[in-house]
């Protein structure tokens, strides 16, 4: 595994006196004293005394690498070293949060604390004091009235776009790990391993608990790949074998990596037409996806590279005669989207689909996407910092291709081709990309290099 290459408490010092420079100028701009970000709350099951995993909050997690850590809340006073309430009282039952230490300690003020009491104690004026974290409760007990104020998570989350260096240094190490476990889960498959023992397989190689994860593994063998968030995972292993979509992740210091790779099984390759067929449209769209990536350059609109995205997938769908149109008719026609639902890429941060992307400004101003891509997550034109994912898709959804055949436009689609295909579920091809001022890099194809040489 690739260790950080820069001295972690170096760049973090630096990241976390970004972060604070911008909180003590948005507080000024909104005339309040100060601002308390919560890490959040255990949550139980419903008449139960089971937690549910827990994950601090996106907006802590940008602060501090304490994912694991319930109940801490960081104070930013302005002109003052930000006071870390941290929260580690004895329990018999649980492991206490342990000593603070690593490599963030000394950016923080910090006052170990037992009960959440001590803090609201602590809290002068609390009506010039924003709160952010989901217990609204607990901030009004507090004297809170300024609970998650809009105007200063808009500014938050479009400055969050733009990642700083020690960011970017934990989003290439999420690569790293993620990148193990896919080598692991695509040698599962071609073992012949299930959904179940491909995603222990991954999790083993990435030394993570599922609860680790930034959001759940996509584990899809054969037509369950044409299912865009397939969330099973089954112990059975299909009588047969045609193709595995794995869409899986790692989390790092509480940044995630969000990585899709598709595979064809060897036989389906070997001994069918449509095997042979679909090993071939995997090449194309990954020709594809290693285009789009090189364009995600600073500058460019990534609205306009959705709609690259779509005009290449109908180039596809035209030479392999999958759809008896040009590839304009295609698009015009928005017969891509029975193929493409879902947008080309959102941005990646602590939130695997990270907030901000359909930001016009950092006042919240809503960028919505086209009318013809509404699920498209990312509006903004790209600028040096961002990480975006790219991954364009290619599916099979049976739906969709019902609403299809039963549309004018179904007497274009080649069905006898088209059909041998849908046992094959879909292809996603996915890179976590980190927009540079004059070319990109890819976090992900660097990760796996750095791998295959090291192999
Ligand atoms: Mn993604």
């Amino acid at each position: 595994m690739r260790l950080f290459t820069l001295s972690l408490e170096q760049i973090f010092s630096n990241h976390f006196a970004v972060q604070l420079q911008l909180a003590e100028s948005l507080l000024a701009e909104h005339s309040l004293e100060q601002l308390i970000i919560f890490s959040g709350s255990q949550k139980t099951l419903f008449r139960d005394d089971h937690h549910f995993p827990f994950v601090a909050n996106p907006y802590f997690r940008r602060w501090l690498p304490l994912s694991q850590h319930a109940n801490c809340a960081l104070l930013i006073r302005p002109g003052q070293k930000p006071q870390l309430y941290y929260f580690n009282p004895a329990d018999l039952w649980h492991l206490s949060a342990g000593n603070p230490e690593g490599f963030w300690v000394d950016c923080v003020e910090i006052i170990e604390i037992e009960t959440l009491q001590q803090i609201g104690s602590d809290l002068l004026q609390p009506e010039r004091i924003a709160f952010i974290g989901e217990e609204a409760a607990l901030a009004q007990q507090w004297g809170i009235t300024q609970i998650n104020p809009k105007p200063l998570l808009a500014a938050l989350d479009w400055a969050a776009g733009v990642k700083t260096d020690y960011e970017l240094e934990c989003l290439r190490e999420a690569n790293c790990v993620a990148a193990e476990g896919h080598l692991a889960a695509a040698e599962a498959f071609a073992e012949g391993y299930s959904e179940f023992g491909i995603n222990l397989s991954y999790l083993a190689a990435t030394g993570q608990r599922e609860s680790q994860l930034p959001y759940g593994n996509i584990v899809a063998l054969n037509e369950h790949a044409a299912i865009l968030h397939y969330q099973q995972q089954s112990q059975q292993r299909p009588e047969k074998s045609y193709s595995f979509l794995l869409d899986a992740g790692a989390q790092v210091q509480g940044y995630a990596a969000d990585i899709s790779r598709s595979y064809v099984a060897a036989g389906a390759r070997k001994h069918t037409p449509a095997g042979a067929l679909y090993a071939e449209l995997i090449e194309a769209m990954e020709q594809v996806q290693l285009q789009l990536c090189q364009q995600a350059v600073a500058g460019q609109c990534f609205v306009a590279l959705n709609q690259r995205c779509h005009q290449q997938l109908a180039e596809i769908l035209a030479r392999f005669d999958l759809v008896r149109l040009t590839p304009d008719e295609i698009v015009a026609q928005g017969i891509t989207r029975t193929f493409m639902p879902h947008g080309l890429g959102h941005l990646l941060g602590t939130l695997v689909h990270d907030a901000g992307g359909l930001q016009a400004d950092s006042q919240g101003t809503l960028l919505a996407p086209p009318a013809e891509y509404p699920m498209l997550r990312l509006t903004r034109i790209l600028q040096p910092g961002m990480v975006v994912t790219i991954e364009p898709g290619l599916y099979f959804i049976e739906p969709l291709l019902a609403q299809l055949a039963a549309s004018p436009q179904g007497h274009a689609v080649n069905w006898p081709k088209l059909d041998k295909l849908r046992c094959y579920g879909g292809i996603r091809i996915e890179d976590n990309i980190h927009v540079l001022a004059d070319g990109i890099e890819n976090l992900t194809r660097d990760a796996f290099a750095d791998l295959d040489q090291a192999s």
